[in-house]
């Protein structure tokens, strides 16, 4: 009998979208990646351990603000509801929401971390037998379409963690008015966004001393060399998370500890000693920016809420008459 020769097992396809979103973030002049990619399902598992974080109030402060005044949201949100939860991540938030909101009539969560949205869509299901739960795996920084099955109810779309933040300015008001044309003029929009406040606070919410961000943060690199096939040394860089006061914003960093160079995707990098990549940027806002944000997107705040100790906020917008 002849050996069947063994097929060649071809190498994991790249994705040529995020290995084009790479190039073009390490080949500018300030190098920066998308935040977007911090969450693979290493990278996710990572962002729940910062939520439990003692220095990290953003977490605790939402939840404590949904208990505080969920039962006011409900009553605005009123009975039926399509609720869509954009970037839903676990969906801890969720479910408070869902207990007070009467007769929720679908829950559609939206996320671009597959393996997380459809374990956290599971979990909700059993826990709201009567609820449809329709996840929707898609980045929403793009275009996507809700299932049919989403129906025709009033549609409430959350926007939980001040994700928001993420974006710049501009982008902000282009995403709050893609929302928007979602919720349709009976809609609504249930926006978190993190409060500005003394960097004493914000600072260590982002370099907490267990090392937890720091790792998150250097996950973008170790997952570009999983799936970019790169040779990132992730002891040759450092996380920094600083307040930029002017902009209003926390940028997270990684310094190059030395002169180095880095393969990506057969392209190479030059990296400075003590030169930077930012990869995220975590804006936040006063009550007056909410209200100018809002208004740029052709909306109104109709209802302010912020948790017990003042740190964080959620807003009830709909479209400006
Ligand atoms: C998920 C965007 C709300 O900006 O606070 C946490 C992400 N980055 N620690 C934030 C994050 C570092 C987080 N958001």
């Amino acid at each position: 009998m002849t050996a069947t020769p063994l097929p060649t097992i071809p190498a994991a396809p790249v994705d040529s979208v995020f290995l084009r979103d790479v190039i073009r973030g390490l080949g500018a002049g300030h190098k920066s990646l998308p935040c977007k990619y911090f969450y693979d399902a290493v990278g996710s598992r990572l962002f729940d351990r910062i939520c439990a974080l003692e220095e990290y109030y953003p977490t605790r402060a939402e939840l404590d603000l949904l208990t505080l005044h969920g039962t006011e949201i409900a009553d605005v949100a009123g009975p039926g509801v399509t609720l869509v939860e954009y970037g839903s991540g676990s969906s801890v938030k969720t479910g408070l929401l869902l207990d007070r909101f009467r007769e929720p009539a679908v829950y559609v969560p939206v996320d671009i971390s597959r393996e997380h949205l459809l374990a956290s869509a599971h979990r909700l299901a059993r826990r709201y037998p009567d609820l449809p739960v329709l996840p929707v795996c898609a980045d929403f920084t793009g275009p996507f379409e809700l299932p049919v099955e989403a129906g025709t109810g009033r549609r409430v779309v959350y926007f939980s963690g001040s994700t928001i933040g993420n974006f710049s300015p501009g982008e902000a008001v282009r995403l709050l008015a893609g929302m928007a044309r979602l919720a349709g003029p009976e809609g609504g929009l249930l926006i978190a966004l993190d409060l500005k406040k003394d960097r004493a606070i914000l600072e260590p919410a982002y370099n907490d001393r267990l090392g937890v961000t720091a790792t998150f943060n250097l996950n973008l690199l170790a997952r570009i060399n999983r799936e970019l096939r790169a040779n990132f040394a992730l002891d040759r860089f450092r996380h920094l998370a600083v307040y930029n006061e002017e902009c209003g914003r926390i940028e997270m960093l990684l310094i190059s500890l030395e002169a180095q160079r880095v393969r990506v995707g057969g392209r190479t990098f030059s990296f400075e000693a003590g030169e930077t990549i930012c990869t995220e940027h975590s804006h936040k806002y006063s009550p007056t920016d909410v209200h100018a944000l809002a208004g740029k997107a052709g909306l109104n705040v109709r209802h302010f809420w912020t948790d017990s100790r003042g740190l964080f906020s959620v807003a009830w917008m709909s479209r400006a008459e």
